[in-house]
This record gives C-alpha cells, structure tokens and sequence, in this order.
C-alpha cells in the first residue's frame, strides 16, 4: 500500500481547479493525512459480449501500474492503462456497472457510438460522485456500422485532467468490415496511443506546472502503456492497424519508415476504397484503421511522430515561455523538443513475405441528402473577467443551462466551422457521424465518417451532418480537452 502526501494528491487530483472543494473537504474533515492508493488489480483487458450481451463491472481508481518498465500511479479502468477493451456486435446489449472510486466526480462518454444520448446511456451530464455507482445500460442499434470507438470520462471541468490520468479505452463494434478477406486475413493490432508528464517517483505532474491554455502534453508517448512495442507481421503479410489518440492534447504525426498506410476506416467506420497516405495526422478523440503491406527488405521499420505545430497563444504558446527552445520549450513542463521525430512503436518482419493483394472494394459510404439548414460556429478564445482566459463558440464559453443549438430529429444540416484564433481546434460532436464536405472551399477529397475534426488557425471547415435515431441533449467541443474544459463546448437539443 503506497501513501502519498498532500502535495502529491494535489496533484494527482488535479486539486487546482475543480476538485478544491472536495480536497478542502476531505482533508479538513481529517479521515487521515495522508490518502491511500488502492493495490494493483488482475483483471481481465478484454471484455467481449456473448449471446447478444456484454456486462461487466468498471471502477475508476488511483492505482500503481507499470508504463513500460517504469512504475507510475495513475488513475486507471480496472487497474489498467489503457482500460480494457470492450468488443461488441450491432444489436448487442451493454451493461457496465460503473464504481467510481475517485476522489473527484466523473461518468462515462461512449466517443463516436450512435446510441441514446440520453437516461443510462452517452449522457455526459450525468455526473456520479465519488464512492457512487452507476449503471450503464444501452444497446447498440441493429445498423450500427463496424468500427473503432473509445469511452472515457466526460465530467465537464475535470475531462482534460482525468484523460491525461490515463482513463480511456478501447470500445470495438465489430460488423461487415472485417469481414472483407483481406482485412479478415490481416493481423490485428489496437494501438492506443497516451502521452503522461510524470516525476521521477512517477507521479502525475500538476496541471499547475502545464500549459494549460495550449491543452497539457507529456513527454513520454505510449502505445498500448508500452514505449515502443514491436509488431510482428507474419507470413500472411498485413498488418491491420486500430489507432485511437487518447491524448487530452497532443497531436500525433504518424510516419512509417518506407511504408504507406493504406488507410481503411475513419472515426465512423470502412471507407468505400483504399486510401494510400504517407502520414497520418490524427488529433485528439480521431481514429483510423489502416493496412501496412510487408512489402519491403525484411528488418526493422520505426513508427514515428512527426512535429507538428498547432499553434499558440505568444507568451502562453506552444513554443513555450522562453522562445521556444529553452528549458520550458514544448507544451509539457519537461522540456518536450517539438522539431525532433519520436519512435512510438517498430515494426518488424524477419523473412519475405508472398506478396499480398489489398481490399479493391470496401463498404458504401452514401451521400447525404441536401442540407436544409447551415449553421455557423466561430472558434476562438478571450478574455472574460474574474474568469481569465477561457475558449469560446460564437464569442461564448460554455455555459451548463443553456441550449445553444436546437436541431430537429431526422433532419441533415450543413455546420460551417470557422476557426478565427491562433491555435487549431478539433472539433467534436456527440452522438451522429458526420461527412466532411469541405476545407477552405475545397472539396473534401473522398467520403469518410467522422465525429471528430480539425479545424485549423484560420480555416473553415463545413460539416453535413445527419441527426437520426435519438432526440435530446448532448454536446460538441473541441477535443484539445483543456479547451473544452475553459468553455469551447456548446449544449445541442436534438429535438423530436
Ligand atoms: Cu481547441
């Protein structure tokens, strides 16, 4: 049993902001000086539903796990990071009876799965205390498309805070698209990718020492809770690729040495073709599915993360407090080197491979039917006084009462997203895929399903997004979760 002192449960807890009063609360109340940290459990990573059913229990705690080889306490689904994987089927059933063991309050938020947005299902007001249960209860409907989803916790105010703690994990419907025989015949791999700011005891750095206005990053990049894992691709000759950023903020640009990614599926599901990329930019809350062809001399190939700048705010910025390459460069507090690559992971085959034929068809991807409506989001931030800097929506940081969007069920409308300020937002919303239409004016190249994109400095995205199935309130925002924690979130009434 590890205790920790009052400072490092600040820091764990995020204490600085939202959780004062709970802090104030328990330690004022003198149940003990110090807290303690829960023992490390064993329980299963995967959870798959049988006949129609997935139950299980959840529980969200401070517990010791080992990132690579290094210790690090972290808050954790079943005593993982990242949590177990849940795997499920259109139709199928789902109860998850949530224990929240925090000292913080939480929930849960089912990313990019079309259910009830509402009651016991992908409701983000629902807000459990700690020490409380919840249960999740939800089916996933019977034309759900096949894909990659995540769940992880969406308590506006801690959302940012609690992700980077390591709560998020992998959520799988599985359908049509794997069973296309070259996708079928692939190895299958998941990589959750997470970035941690940890000390030298691995414990969580406070949000005190991090770029919050710039969204917090770490410096050490997992895949899987690992650093640098290696895939094996065997005689058959594909690799097939689950990628989900599970980062509160960091942006990840994805370059594998002498190898194409031969991209599958986006954050709704299978593409109508291949699509053949030398990057990948997935932001926070994206995924992707892709196939790589062993194809080259057998050996070694590394998987790296590209720079990428998304911007700042001057003094604030992502070039950090002293220009940019001093001590403090980077958006973590530990001197993160942005213009290096990183290794995340190695891929290696150790013997030639027959050469392997990719998908030629993969699944209909529709047009959607002519918008009746277009709407208008402007993303920015300011200054709001008594509160400081905060991130806004149409000049508005969030605000919990109000409803800022009504839309009618079964109707599709075209949201035009612009991006005025200094630094790129990816931009989220709850419950319906969307298409992206175009950028800048410029169409958008194929069809794909997202629920999550970006929004560079400067540009306008347009979005035709179809409201089907289930009325009420849910939320969009963008996914750099300290912005949407500082209010770049708005409330959507989908109304019947
Ligand atoms: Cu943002």
């Amino acid at each position: 049993m590890k205790k920790i002192n009052r400072r490092q449960f600040i820091a764990l807890t995020g204490a600085a902001t939202g959780g004062v009063f709970l802090l104030n609360h328990l330690w004022e109340r003198g149940e003990s000086s110090q807290v303690s940290l829960q023992a490390p459990i064993n329980l299963p990573r995967l959870h798959k539903s049988t006949n129609g059913l997935l139950e299980l229990d959840l529980e969200a705690s401070y517990r010791p796990v080992k990132l690579g080889q290094k210790q690090a306490y972290l808050l954790t689904y079943n005593g993982q990071v990242p949590a177990p994987r849940l795997e499920v089927q259109a139709g199928d059933t789902i109860r998850i009876r949530f224990k929240n063991n925090l000292f913080e309050s939480t929930n849960l938020h089912y990313h990019g799965l079309h259910i009830p947005v509402t009651g016991n299902a992908d409701n983000v007001f629902v807000s459990i205390q700690p020490k409380e249960t919840f249960n999740y209860e939800f089916t996933i409907p019977q034309n759900h498309p096949a894909g990659t989803f995540w769940y992880h916790p969406h308590r506006h105010g801690l959302v940012a805070e609690q992700l980077f703690g390591g709560l998020a994990g992998l959520f799988v419907v599985r359908g049509d698209l794997d069973e296309i025989p070259e996708i079928k015949a692939a190895n299958e791999e998941f990589l959750v990718l997470q970035d941690f700011a940890l000390d030298g005891e691995g414990n969580m750095i406070s949000e005190a020492h991090m770029s919050i206005m710039a969204g917090r990053e770490g410096d050490l990049l997992a895949v899987n809770g690992k650093f640098n894992p290696t895939f094996s691709i065997s005689k058959n000759g594909l690799l097939r690729w689950r990628i989900v950023n599970a980062s509160p903020s960091r942006f990840y640009r994805l370059s594998l040495e002498k190898h194409p990614f031969y991209l599958i599926a986006t954050d709704g599901g299978g593409l109508a073709e291949v699509i053949e990329l030398n990057e990948l930019l997935l932001t926070p809350g994206e995924r992707v599915e892709v196939l790589i062809k062993a194809d080259k001399e057998p050996g070694k190939y590394r998987l790296l993360n590209l720079p990428y700048d998304r911007g700042g705010m001057g003094m604030m910025g992502g070039r950090g407090m002293m220009g940019g390459r001093g001590m403090m460069s980077g958006r973590g507090m530990m001197g993160v080197n942005n213009d290096a690559p990183t290794i995340l992971a190695t891929v290696n085959y150790d013997a030639p491979v027959k050469p392997v034929s990719l998908p030629r068809k993969l699944l209909s991807v529709p047009a959607l039917p002519k918008h009746k409506q277009v709407r208008h989001f402007t993303l920015n931030h300011g200054m709001v006084p008594g509160q400081g800097m905060v991130f806004l929506i149409n000049g508005k940081p969030y605000e919990p009462n109000s409803i800022d969007t009504q839309v009618k069920l079964n109707t599709v409308e075209d949201w035009e997203i612009v991006n005025t300020g200094v630094m790129d937002h990816p931009f989220h919303i709850h419950g319906n895929q969307f298409q992206v239409v175009s950028r800048d004016g410029k169409p958008e190249p194929y069809r794909a399903w997202k629920d999550t994109v970006l929004v560079q400095q400067g540009e306008t995205v347009r979005i035709r997004i179809p409201f089907r199935d289930f009325a009420g309130k849910t939320v969009y925002h963008c996914h750099i979760l300290d912005h949407e924690d500082l209010g770049m979130m708005g409330n959507l009434e989908i109304q019947k």
